[in-house]
């Protein structure tokens, strides 16, 4: 069977004219994809140099360049797995990234060299290289003495590509265990239902450590062997700037929101583009109305996971299905896209009939394999018919399309990234004076949500919330932080007990919003 290494597919649809630009940073540095193709060559055969075993996984930290992104497709072609990590994580969590996964190579930022390596050597790590967002660093140095041609290490569709963590409602973070084959199945059908064309034009904007910006963009404008308008960062009016060089854009709310703002959004900015994907993170009809009103495109929202990549979305064109035609609604993530069984149970554990509310569960080819030395927590996660239960809470209509109403985990998404109250709520029980505390989720007009710590303090202590968020600060990476922080005298408990998060959610629903 031929390999099916989803860099292989990448680097197939390469176009022939190699000397095209390939990447175009807002900076004005030019990509060719000949240059993908020696870069990612030598530094596959750097990684291949070091003798490490198989499955070994490199382990990376660093700020988004070209050459990061060069880095994740050397990895996928060497045949290693690739483990990429939020910059905004600090100390502790790095310490338990890094000793969790054991990675043989850590690439980090130049600047963090000297606490980064600290922990990746004590883990067992035996390289640990730097990439700067300015193309320097030992990686780069070392790749250098490396040839430009690599034959692509071959792999199967259930070998490993990836891991990514992503935290639990207890306990602590899980890597996710992604493989070639649920990635390149993924890919490859996005590309027809998203309808990629020639001549397409992507601009990135996201970071490139999750799902989103790492593999739905990246995967989809180097399968379809398209051009990307490259972003370190996200600024609303340089996105504005580019669009009339570009067809397609990606973003998490908080991007639509955020460009929303700017006078300069008008339909001659956007006369070139052909389609606005959302997802990470529910859009709201608002801010989907806006849109259209303002741009004359109707956003596509998808739905997916750090575990599945994409499980729903809403049509690409107006296609017929069960016999009527069907449009993007706002509000709703579309359907289960091809190969995805998706489904809607109670919890106990029985399907539920249209238009009833439960637990989403899913099945198919980019499902991911297990979570990284954690059977047992896999286990809980799969339906004895090998479903997996998402966490998300939701119904699907009478035309097929998947509403998420919530969320059964203990998780606030905030700018597209995930909070979970319970790590944050134990760094706060661990300081002095603190008996107990709750972190919720409210409304934010910029985040969709965010964090808002409730803590309790023991008689006689005087904690002050600036003093708790100064510390939690100190610790952890910046989204986590608590936008607000109350000190109470107690949380609302129901007959068992347990903190009534719903009660506190509605008590300070309208902290950041009219
Ligand atoms: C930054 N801050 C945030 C935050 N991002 N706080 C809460 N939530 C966030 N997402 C903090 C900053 O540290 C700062 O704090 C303050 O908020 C204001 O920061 P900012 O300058 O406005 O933030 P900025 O750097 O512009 O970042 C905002 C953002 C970024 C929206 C551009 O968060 C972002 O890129 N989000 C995308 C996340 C993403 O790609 N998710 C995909 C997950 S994949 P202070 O105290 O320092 O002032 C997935 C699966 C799927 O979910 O379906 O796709
Ligand atoms: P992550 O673990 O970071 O991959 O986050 C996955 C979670 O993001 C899902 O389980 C959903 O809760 C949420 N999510 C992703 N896309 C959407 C969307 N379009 N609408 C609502 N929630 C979403």
């Amino acid at each position: 069977m031929s390999s099916q290494n989803l860099f292989t597919a990448l680097r197939a649809a390469f176009p022939s004219d190699l000397n095209a630009v390939a990447v175009e940073t807002d900076e004005g540095l030019r990509y060719s994809w000949r240059d993908l193709d020696r870069a990612t060559a030598m530094m596959a055969n750097l990684l291949a140099s070091l003798d490490l075993p198989q499955g070994s996984r490199i382990a990376v930290q660093v700020e988004k360049s070209v050459e990061a992104m060069m880095l994740y497709l050397a990895t996928l072609r060497a045949g290693y797995v690739f483990l990429p990590l939020n910059t905004a994580y600090q100390r502790a969590e790095i310490e338990y990234f890094i000793g969790n996964a054991e990675p043989a190579v850590v690439v980090c930022s130049p600047a963090n060299f000297g606490w980064v390596s600290k922990i990746a050597f004590k883990a067992g790590t035996q390289h640990v290289f730097t990439l700067g967002d300015d193309r320097t660093g030992s990686l780069l140095e070392r790749a250098a003495h490396h040839s430009d041609q690599h034959k692509t290490v071959s792999k199967k569709a259930d070998d490993l590509a990836a891991i990514l963590y992503t935290s639990g409602t207890t306990g602590r973070s899980k890597g996710a265990m992604l493989t070639h084959g649920n990635m390149l199945s993924n890919a490859e059908m996005l590309k027809d239902y998203w309808g990629w064309k020639r001549g397409d034009v992507l601009i990135h904007a996201l970071p490139i450590f999750h799902v989103h910006g790492l593999f739905v963009a990246i995967h989809g404008a180097l399968i379809n062997g398209s051009k990307m308008i490259w972003m370190a960062k996200f600024d609303p009016k340089r996105v504005i700037a580019r669009m009339p060089e570009a067809t397609v854009f990606m973003g998490v709310p908080t991007l639509y929101v955020r460009m929303l703002a700017e006078p300069g959004l008008t339909r001659e900015a956007v006369r070139k583009m052909r389609l606005f994907i959302a997802g990470s993170a529910p859009l709201l009809l608002e801010t989907f109305n806006e849109w259209q009103q303002r741009t004359g495109h109707t956003i596509l929202e998808r739905y997916g996971m750090s575990e599945t990549v994409m499980l729903t979305s809403n049509p690409y064109s107006a296609d017929k299905r069960f016999g009527q035609q069907t449009e993007r609604r706002g509000g709703t993530v579309g359907f289960p896209l091809p190969g995805v069984s998706l489904r809607v149970r109670g919890d106990d554990g029985k399907d539920l009939p249209v238009g009833d509310i439960g637990n989403i569960q899913v099945k198919g080819p980019n499902v991911f394999q297990a979570y990284w030395r954690m059977p047992e927590k896999t286990a809980d996660e799969f339906t004895a018919d090998g479903f997996f239960k998402t966490g998300d809470v939701g119904k699907i209509d009478e035309r097929g399309y998947v509403t998420i109403v919530g969320r059964s985990k203990d998780l606030i998404i905030s700018g597209g990234y995930n909070v979970y109250p319970a790590e944050i709520e134990g760094y706060i029980n661990e300081m002095a004076g603190v008996v107990e505390s709750a972190l919720v989720g409210v409304p934010h007009p910029d985040f969709g949500e965010v964090g808002v710590a409730v803590v309790i303090g023991k008689p006689g202590a005087s904690l002050k919330p600036e003093a708790i968020v100064a510390d939690l600060k100190s610790k952890l990476a910046n989204f986590k932080i608590p936008k607000r922080c109350f000190v109470v005298p107690e949380l609302p408990r129901n007959t068992m007990g347990k903190v009534q998060k719903n009660l506190l959610r509605d008590q300070y629903k309208a902290l950041f919003v009219a």
